[in-house]
């Protein structure tokens, strides 16, 4: 039985063949239809990769580094979540309706699933990409805190439905492939989550230049410090805790856990090892991506 005044968790749902929560599958439809602006800026994500980091950073850079500015409001409302959609909450194409346009806009569909209109109207986007063990071990704890999700059963449990794309977004192994053939015939940043932990202000200046903005150091220093996984683990308008508690259970795990690169360490016993790098090998085979999983 759910703990009273909880969210149900819904069986997924399939969308064309990615399974995805029920809540956003029922709004699929109007998001297919939906209008971006030539001047909107997608930020693109598998789930769990690095979406808010990116975000705030972002965020940072279009306000330029007015810290009061970004404060205003929790970062799920200074970059409205495309497809989300659960009961009782805003969803983002109503947040999307009311906002000033153009704007930020984040999303975890994959490729095949993007509203049509991002890439007639040549929109700017930026993807960042995790590696797969720390994705899926981040995935694990966030399904046992964000409730709209199925339950993940145990690790081992979760980490099978992982390798076979069958949770929330569909498989990690398409997403990020499908993202990185398309950042060619696109104008598109393709970022790697243990890039910017390795060196913040490097990728900052990357994402400066992306944005035909001026590399100001002053901005590049402030913005690295305001994005720091400590930073941002203490600030309310970036951490989540500002969500109802019946959607994420901060209780249970907090939205900003470790932020590290390697976590999947404590979690994969070597046998687990074993069997995901050999099928990590067979679904990656063929791909010119490459990434880190540690550094
Ligand atoms: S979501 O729900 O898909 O939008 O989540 P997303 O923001 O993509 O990913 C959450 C993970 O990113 C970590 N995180 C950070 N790491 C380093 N530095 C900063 N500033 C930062 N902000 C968020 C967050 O802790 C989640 O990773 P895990 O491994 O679970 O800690």
């Amino acid at each position: 039985m759910k703990p009273e005044g909880q969210m149900e968790r819904p069986p997924l749902i399939s969308v064309k063949g990615v399974p995805m929560i029920k809540y956003f599958a029922d709004i699929m439809e109007e998001v297919g239809k939906f209008q971006a602006h030539p001047g909107d800026l997608l930020i693109s994500t598998y789930p769990k990769c690095g979406t808010t980091w990116i975000s705030e950073v972002i965020d940072l850079i279009y306000k330029e580094g007015n810290v009061e500015a970004c404060r205003e409001k929790p970062i799920y409302m200074r970059v409205p979540f495309l497809e989300f959609s659960v009961p009782d909450v805003l969803s983002g194409i109503e947040q999307l309706k009311k906002a000033p346009r153009p704007c930020l806009i984040k999303t975890h569909l994959p490729v095949q699933l993007l509203p049509k209109s991002f890439w007639e109207k040549n929109c700017k986007m930026i993807y960042v990409a995790r590696n797969a063990k720390d994705v899926a071990v981040s995935y694990y704890f966030f399904h046992q805190m964000a409730v709209v999700h199925p339950d993940p059963g145990t690790w081992e449990e979760f980490l099978e439905k992982f390798m076979a794309g069958d949770i929330s977004f569909g498989s990690w192994y398409d997403h990020v492939k499908g993202w990185w053939d398309k950042r060619k015939e696109q104008r598109m940043l393709y970022l790697f989550y243990e890039d910017l932990k390795e060196d913040p202000r490097r990728e900052i200046r990357k994402v400066l230049e992306f944005l035909e903005r001026p590399i100001d150091e002053q901005l590049v220093e402030k913005i690295a410090h305001l994005t720091s996984f400590k930073e941002m683990s203490q600030n309310p308008m970036a951490n989540y805790t500002s969500i109802p508690k019946k959607v994420m259970d901060h209780s249970i795990s907090p939205f900003m856990r470790k932020g590290i690169t390697g976590v999947w360490k404590n979690y994969f016993t070597m046998a687990q090892n074993e069997r995901f790098d050999a099928d990590y090998k067979r679904q990656m085979e063929g791909s010119t991506l490459y990434f880190r999983t540690e550094i």
